[in-house]
């Protein structure tokens, strides 16, 4: 049976802003404070989405979720109205609200590890939502996320969801991003490969100095084990501490990989060679024949890497076998890296072509390509079991332009997150787009009684 890759990108939800939230994120910490511009930054995902989908790709859209996080303020001690509720937090605790405010959860590669059902003892496509909890402004997303997925991949026949892991830093769990599978075919059984930045138990593996690791050894195997994957198709890998201690917060930062293939940075992993022989032996036991293309660091340093955000690309295979590199516009501007992939694609690789996207709104706050979407392989039969409303098509794409056009402010900044009519806007809004994506109620301001 005929199998795909299906990319579904996080729609920039209306409160899109800077708020120097995520410490050993660059790009986060650095544009804190600026003022943003959701309008354009959903119009940049969206013209990404159309796009890939005008290339012939499967593509689909991922809801953003209800903020300001009424809920969690409460949570925190807030109370009386909605509206009081931000005004006691804008005056008490400032950054509490920035954080109840994110639109963090566009950047859906964390929002869930998929497991193809290929790769899956009972045969269905796995889901486990991920805990995010690194980062307060990012763990208070997997409620909303593990409904939205929900209404997405109903069918139990097809489609098994897990909630995320205990809530604990032991089991930080971020996702998709520290996840790559290999495979000859994405219906065949494949590799998955974890990359973890810490184990929690075990005191043998090193841990990075100054930033946060934010995946643990122990939250990847727990997934494995939910998705029911077998010993012989999972392969584990640290990431290089110190790569960490540079900014590079997930693996998607210094690695991509599909089908075959594994692009990576000469300093993305600890102990790389076994690794590598392990992917190749592994991936030989599936009948695909592994390639690696490492990156060398006399050619892209890993600041570059970080400030490029080179290996946040999508590596996506075309109809003819060759593939095609989604990179951001920042590594045209950085003149090494654009010159290592003007070279990459003349060597008659399995990198054919590179396309640039302006994602530039998104990567202010450490966001590429790679982060934007969410990756599910789905044969024939599951993807007709997918909900069709959030399957991109150019009538979609129409209407949730117009909507982004009539619902978002084209500019945004830290005082303005305390008017109580963002609320109000980011609900109409939000209430309008479960109706254009057929997903029922899924926010906490629907599901009231
Ligand atoms: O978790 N930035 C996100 C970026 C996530 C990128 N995802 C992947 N690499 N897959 C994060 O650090 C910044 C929000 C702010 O500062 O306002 C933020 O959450």
């Amino acid at each position: 049976m005929k199998a795909y890759e299906v990319n579904f990108d996080g729609l920039v939800g209306p409160t899109h802003n800077y708020g120097g939230l995520s410490y050993g994120n660059v790009a986060s910490q650095s544009n804190s404070q600026q003022a943003s511009n959701p309008r354009e930054a959903a119009r940049q995902g969206l013209a990404k989405m159309k796009a890939l989908m005008d290339m012939g790709f499967q593509q689909g859209v991922l809801a953003p979720q209800e903020r300001p996080d009424v809920a969690a303020l409460r949570a925190l001690g807030f109370g009386g109205s909605d509206a009081q509720v931000i005004e006691r937090a804008a005056r008490d605790a400032m950054p509490l609200l920035v954080a109840s405010c994110s639109a963090s959860s566009m950047w859906v590669a964390n929002a869930a590890t998929v497991s193809p059902s290929a790769d899956t003892a009972d045969g269905r496509v796995h889901f486990t939502a991920a805990n995010l909890n690194c980062k307060y402004h990012r763990s208070i997303e997997h409620p909303t996320t593990s409904r939205v997925l929900g209404a997405m991949f109903r069918d139990e026949r097809h489609f098994a969801h897990h909630a995320a892991l205990p809530a604990v830093g032991q089991f930080g769990d971020e996702g998709a991003a520290n996840h790559t599978r290999f495979c000859r075919d994405y219906g065949e059984a494949g590799v998955e490969f974890f990359v973890f930045g810490r184990s929690a138990f075990d005191t043998r593996y090193p841990a990075p100095q100054k930033y946060p690791a934010r995946q643990t050894l122990e939250a990847s195997q727990a997934v494995a084990r939910l998705h029911g994957l077998s010993e012989e198709g999972v392969v584990y890998a640290q990431q290089n501490p110190a790569v960490i201690d540079q900014g590079v917060f997930h693996n998607d930062v210094i690695a991509v990989g599909n089908g075959e293939l594994l692009f990576y940075h000469e300093d993305a992993f600890v102990d790389t060679a076994p690794m590598l022989a392990q992917l190749q032996a592994k991936l030989a036991k599936r009948g695909g024949h592994f390639q690696a293309v490492c990156v060398p660091r006399s050619q892209v340093a890993v600041e570059d890497a970080v400030r490029s955000y080179l290996f946040n690309s999508q590596l996506l295979s075309r109809a003819d076998g060759s593939m095609l590199l989604i990179v951001p516009e920042e590594c045209r501007a950085n003149e090494r890296v654009w010159q290592y992939l003007q070279q990459l694609t003349a060597q008659g690789g399995p990198i054919a072509e590179v396309k640039v996207f302006d994602l530039k709104q998104s990567m202010q706050n450490g966001g590429g390509p790679a982060c934007l979407r969410l990756r599910v392989a789905l044969n024939e039969t599951e993807l007709a079991a997918v909900n069709p409303g959030v399957i991109m098509t150019a009538p979609l794409y129409d209407t949730l332009t117009q909507w982004v056009d009539r619902h978002y402010r084209d500019r945004l900044s830290e005082a303005d997150l305390a008017d109580p009519q963002l609320l109000v806007e980011c609900r109409t809004a939000l209430d309008e787009l479960t109706q254009i994506l057929k997903l029922g109620a899924v926010y906490p301001f629907q599901l009231q009684p």
